[in-house]
């Protein structure tokens, strides 16, 4: 059945690429055409649907519950979710699950890029002002990430460039039967 809904979820640290191949991900799929495709990317998120919340656990998992509600309409309704927040916590990554599969299927990615290479790269300054105290709570440096045990994929970015990282996920999405 290629007219199922689904929701393919991004997890792995700050800077670790999750949103820049969620971004080449939506593409590949929109190309393809067929059923609508929405992006819920972590900070997109944060500003529209949860811009109360800080980063405490209580909070993170408010987060995620939401980005996990939307997704599970879209699903429900034979349309394709793409979610890219960090999601810590392995207990709620499975009630999202949960939630999700009642409706069509759910694709965990983990995102692999080690916590030195994301803490290297740097790429908004946020890994220095968390060395520095500046940034409670920060995830991988001051703040606890549960790596996913059975991910459907896992994805090592390093020495790979985004668009073969998309394309990983459009393998799995045809193995699976989804597109
Ligand atoms: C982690 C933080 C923090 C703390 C601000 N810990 O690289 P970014 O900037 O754009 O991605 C990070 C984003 C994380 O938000 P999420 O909604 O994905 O997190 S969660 O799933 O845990 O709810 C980072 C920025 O917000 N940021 N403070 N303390 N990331």
């Amino acid at each position: 059945r290629s007219q199922q809904g689904f929701t393919v979820f991004f997890t792995g640290f700050s800077g670790s690429g999750k949103s820049t191949i969620a971004n080449a991900l939506m593409v590949k799929l929109m190309e393809m055409g067929g059923r609508p495709v929405t992006l819920l990317d972590g900070d997109i998120v944060r500003k529209n649907l949860s811009s109360e919340l800080g980063f405490s656990k209580e909070h993170r998992d408010l987060n995620i519950r939401r980005i996990g509600y939307v997704a599970s309409e879209i699903t429900k309704n034979g349309g394709i979710a793409i979610c890219a927040p960090i999601a810590p916590y392995a207990t709620t990554r499975r009630a999202v699950r949960e939630d999700i599969e009642a409706f069509g299927a759910f694709i965990e990615v983990h995102v692999a890029t080690p916590i030195e290479e994301c803490e290297r790269r740097d790429r908004k300054g946020l890994y220095k002002l968390a060395r520095e105290g500046k940034i409670k709570e920060f995830t991988g440096i001051s703040d606890p990430y549960d790596v996913p045990e059975n991910p459907e994929l896992r994805i090592e970015t390093e020495g790979t460039d985004v668009d073969n990282c998309a394309h990983q996920v459009i393998l799995k999405l045809e193995s699976m039967g989804l597109i």
